[in-house]
């Protein structure tokens, strides 16, 4: 099999020691869906099967970029929703009125599969036009089992058919549907009842929960958990992010992948996480649209060396936002990460996040998921704001149409 070989470039590996992992007049030898070589341009030996050979006019790459943490498939939007807030309703007032998640399950149950399809798909482009090759969706806006594996379907179709690469994880326990008003632990039975039958499907990747005050207690998310760890399926958790439920401690136990948003968790909570080798995945972009103060305790973070990714949590309720760039910016801006920081937060640590060591780096025999773009230093990536300076996205070796 001949190879294609992008050169000029000046790549940010993000391996090794060095900021960045910079490599200037670097090169990148792809075969088949593998980073099959890369290095200076100058190292590259004589005698290899170029088949084809592209000039990147020093541009730069990085891998391509990981969303960890997104809710893309359900109908409707939440203007509405936003407008009570500004006027000064809280976002759990409004859930506990009956808004919030449930009437975005309302609108979701009530689409076409093709009009979920259609809604996700345009939703997946614009993330995957800057530069992301591997998402994370999560069911949880259908609540039976029936509209659950539905969503989940859609997931399952979305990697199919556009080219990234795509995570399913079931968030079943996301909310409590109307049907089990006041029952609560009814519900997570009948969920614990639909995850062996759509993990027998092969819809989900990891299980997920909502565990807050206006949410699933810790005991109901524990049953999840545990259904999760008969099934030997992993589990992430939404957690800590209104109070310290004791989220974390509980997703810690049961070896999390990672806990996500965590504005509230303790010195324990992180300790936790460190043994456990959770990952913390950060969402600025909920911080910032429900005008959140409290922020994550990222130095502590840092210091108990808990790997530090950030996503966008894409969802029509507390995060609208598909730009993962704009992620990034907000990441340094409002929690205190470097620019550095937040590229590995989307890079090495949000492949991290999902399980996955064979992306999120540029090294050889890693998956030749990578961006071009039209920048002189990765930094830029989380310094400008708004436009699109990604020219050009690979997804296992497989160039993707922008
Ligand atoms: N992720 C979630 O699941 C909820 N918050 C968050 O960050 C909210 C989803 C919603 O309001 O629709
Ligand atoms: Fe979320």
């Amino acid at each position: 099999m001949g190879s294609t070989l992008w050169r000029n470039a000046r790549l940010a590996t993000l391996t090794g020691r060095s900021p960045w992992g910079l490599i200037d007049r670097g090169a990148l030898l792809v075969k088949g869906a593998c980073l099959h070589w890369i290095g200076r341009e100058l190292d590259l030996g004589s005698g290899l099967d170029i088949e084809v050979e592209h000039d990147l006019g020093g541009a730069l790459v990085t891998p391509g970029l990981i969303d960890a943490h997104t809710h893309l498939i359900y109908a409707g939007q939440r203007a509405s929703e936003f407008e009570l807030r500004l006027q000064g309703a809280s976002y759990e007032q409004i859930a506990q009125a009956g808004g919030g998640i449930r009437s975005t399950v309302a609108a979701t149950r009530l689409a076409s599969d093709e009009g979920l399809f259609a809604s996700a798909a345009a939703r997946l482009d614009r993330l995957r036009a800057e530069g992301v090759t591997t998402v994370e969706i999560k069911s949880g806006y259908g609540l039976s089992l029936e509209h659950e594996r539905r969503c989940l379907q859609v997931a399952r179709r979305l990697g199919r058919e556009r080219g990234v690469d795509v995570r399913t994880t079931c968030l079943a326990a996301h909310a409590l549907p109307p049907e089990f008003d006041g029952r609560a632990d009814d519900y997570i039975d009948a969920v614990c009842g639909w995850l062996p039958q759509l993990h027998a499907e092969s819809l989900v990747d990891a299980v997920d929960a909502y565990c807050e005050r206006i949410a699933f207690s810790r005991e109901q998310t524990a049953r999840v958990f545990e259904q999760a760890r008969r099934l030997g399926l992993p589990v992430k958790l939404h957690a800590e992010q209104f109070s310290d439920c004791g989220g974390v401690a509980l997703a810690a136990s049961y070896r999390a992948l990672s806990c996500d948003h965590l504005e509230y968790v303790g010195a324990e909570g992180v300790a936790a996480m460190a043994s456990s080798g959770s990952a913390a995945v950060l969402l600025p972009g909920a911080f910032y649209f429900l005008r959140e103060t409290r922020v994550p305790p990222v130095d502590a973070m840092r210091r108990a060396g808990v790997p530090i990714a950030i996503a966008t949590d894409h969802n029509p309720g507390t995060s609208p936002t598909l730009s993962l760039r704009l992620m990034l910016n907000m990441a340094c801006t409002l929690f205190g990460l470097t620019p550095e920081e937040a590229v590995r937060g989307v890079t090495v640590n949000g492949a991290r996040a999902l399980g996955l060591s064979d992306r999120g780096r540029l090294a050889e025999g890693l998956r030749a998921d990578f961006a071009v773009w039209d920048l002189e230093h990765p930094a830029e990536l989380a310094y400008w704001l708004g436009g699109n300076p990604c020219l050009r996205v690979l997804c296992g070796g497989v160039p993707l149409a922008l």
